[in-house]
């Protein structure tokens, strides 16, 4: 949806695939054309390179945007596209792949001067060698998969008697999810940020940066929650971090929009700590305070057009938060909740965007991941936006599936929040706190319905004394039964 919007502005034609489970799907009806590719199964359709490069080429598409799951960080999907003589919208392969490489990354950024935690320079071979590289970085450590990212195959040691089983477990994990089993280790930073800076490279040798994103509100992994700017980070601090982000992207001969991800300490100290090679979700807190359309930037940037600005042209204005609407039931352990949508009010008003991929009637399919829609404000500062996000769920009334929206309208009403105390364990914390819609509240709210319920009936039984007589079309509208 996204894609085809910046396509369309722009007088392209979109072609988009769908898998059987995807036929009433939003971007389907939306693209000037649609291709069936295959099962629900993603093996089968949207992981299935063939079957995608093989509707690209029947349809005589010149470019492919590989959007930002699935395929999106696939070096051989990129290779794929481009042995068809289609234009793939996204970095050279090359870049992909080192950055793909977590230890690969960690090294590149190193040589290109940005700090990255404590660690080793290459995966660890034996239990021994990783005891001696724990004993010089310092407990606590974290174990990751050299081929992972997002959290899989990572483990937290806090001491030397630890080290093997985590070791193994690490390395079973990560052998069962990337087919490799190369770990490696860092010291661990306790309750960090997660600041993320978006990139943007052309394939002339410019690269900026457009400033940060705040995604500390997550869980396992999964963002709830982002803003731009970070209330943590200063002006100073934005141009260090930038900085860093811009000379990684130029070391790596990166091209397109990229992200570059960093823990950042309470201290203010940042540490590299992987770059994603796609557009993300949360881009649009970025477009909304910088007032750049970062679609139409990957699309110009892969028709080898310049990027055309400088650093010192990129403004910061206001302050953008999004939330993500997901189909899940946090009062349920975050339970997926697929199922037809019966009813649906989207908010709306002034610097409101919703970007969604639902419709009343719509049925959530099962087989892929929650996201319904991302709603995302605009405000001069962030007290507004925390207010405007707030009035804007209030809007949002989705009828049918149980969703994310009482929770993130208890987040944006939460003194911490609010006053900007984040990590990465703020949701872990907030949860365990118990402002999450319990499931006892169902049980609370039928007794508040019976209650008035109650009253109600009382009230029948003996109108008040001084009660108007109801006029006569009023009588006759009442049900029978009322009047007993
Ligand atoms: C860390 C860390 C603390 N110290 N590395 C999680 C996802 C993966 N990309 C890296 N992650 C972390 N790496 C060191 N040396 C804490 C995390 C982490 C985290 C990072 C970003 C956002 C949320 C997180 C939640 C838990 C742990």
């Amino acid at each position: 949806m996204r894609v085809i919007r910046a396509c369309r502005e722009l007088g392209i034609a979109t072609v988009a695939v769908y898998s059987e489970a995807d036929r009433e799907s939003l971007h389907v009806l939306m693209a000037d054309e649609a291709r069936l590719i295959g099962p629900p199964a993603p093996a089968e359709s949207y992981l299935a390179i063939d079957r995608i490069v093989a509707a690209a080429r029947a349809t005589g598409a010149e470019a492919v945007h590989p959007g930002y799951g699935f395929l999106a960080e696939n070096a051989v999907f990129a290779e794929a596209c481009a042995a068809a003589g289609l234009t793939f919208i996204g970095p050279p392969p090359a870049a992909m792949r080192a950055m793909g490489d977590k230890v690969a990354a960690r090294r590149a950024a190193k040589e290109a001067g940005v700090p990255v935690v404590p660690g080793v320079e290459a995966p660890v071979a034996t239990d021994a060698e990783a005891s001696e590289a724990a004993a010089r970085v310092g407990y606590p450590v974290m174990i990751k998969a050299a081929m992972g990212g997002g959290g899989k195959g990572m483990r937290l040691v806090r001491g030397a008697a630890e080290l093997a089983g985590a070791l193994r477990a690490a390395r079973s994990e990560a052998g069962a999810a990337f087919g490799d089993t190369s770990v490696y280790l860092e010291r661990y930073v306790e309750a960090p940020r997660h600041i993320e800076v978006q990139v943007l490279a052309d394939g002339h040798g410019s690269v900026v940066h457009l400033g940060e994103r705040e995604c500390s509100i997550q869980r396992r992994h999964q963002k709830l929650l982002e803003e731009s700017p970070s209330s943590f980070v200063t002006p100073e601090l934005r141009r260090r971090m930038g900085e860093a982000a811009c000379r990684l992207a130029a070391a790596a001969g990166y091209v397109n929009a990229g992200t570059v991800e960093f823990l950042v300490d309470a201290e203010g100290s940042f540490y590299f700590l992987e770059m994603n090679t796609r557009l993300q979700v949360e881009h649009p807190v970025t477009e909304l305070v910088t007032g750049r359309d970062l679609v139409k930037e990957q699309l110009r940037i892969a028709a080898g057009e310049k990027l055309g600005y400088g650093q010192d042209e990129i403004v910061h204005r206001g302050w953008a938060i999004e939330c993500r609407i997901n189909a899940e039931d946090p009062s349920a352990g975050f339970m997926p909740a697929p199922g037809r949508i019966l009813g649906l009010r989207t908010p709306g008003g002034p610097w409101v965007r919703d970007d969604s991929g639902v419709y009343a009637g719509y049925t959530i399919p099962r087989h892929y991941d929650t996201l319904m829609a991302k709603l995302i404000v605009w405000a001069p500062d962030r007290d507004a936006a925390i207010a405007r996000m707030s009035r804007a769920l209030g809007e949002y009334h989705v009828a049918g599936v149980r969703t994310t929206i009482p929770l993130l309208q208890q987040i944006v009403r939460d003194p911490d929040f609010i006053a900007g105390r984040l990590s990465t364990h703020y949701l872990d914390r907030f949860l365990r706190e118990g402002h999450a819609p319990a499931a006892g509240s169902r049980r609370t709210l039928a007794l508040i319905a019976a209650a008035l319920a109650a009253h109600e009936e009382a009230g029948r039984r003996a109108p008040a004394p001084d009660a108007p007589a109801a006029s006569p079309w009023k009588q006759a509208g009442r049900p029978a039964w009322r009047g007993r």
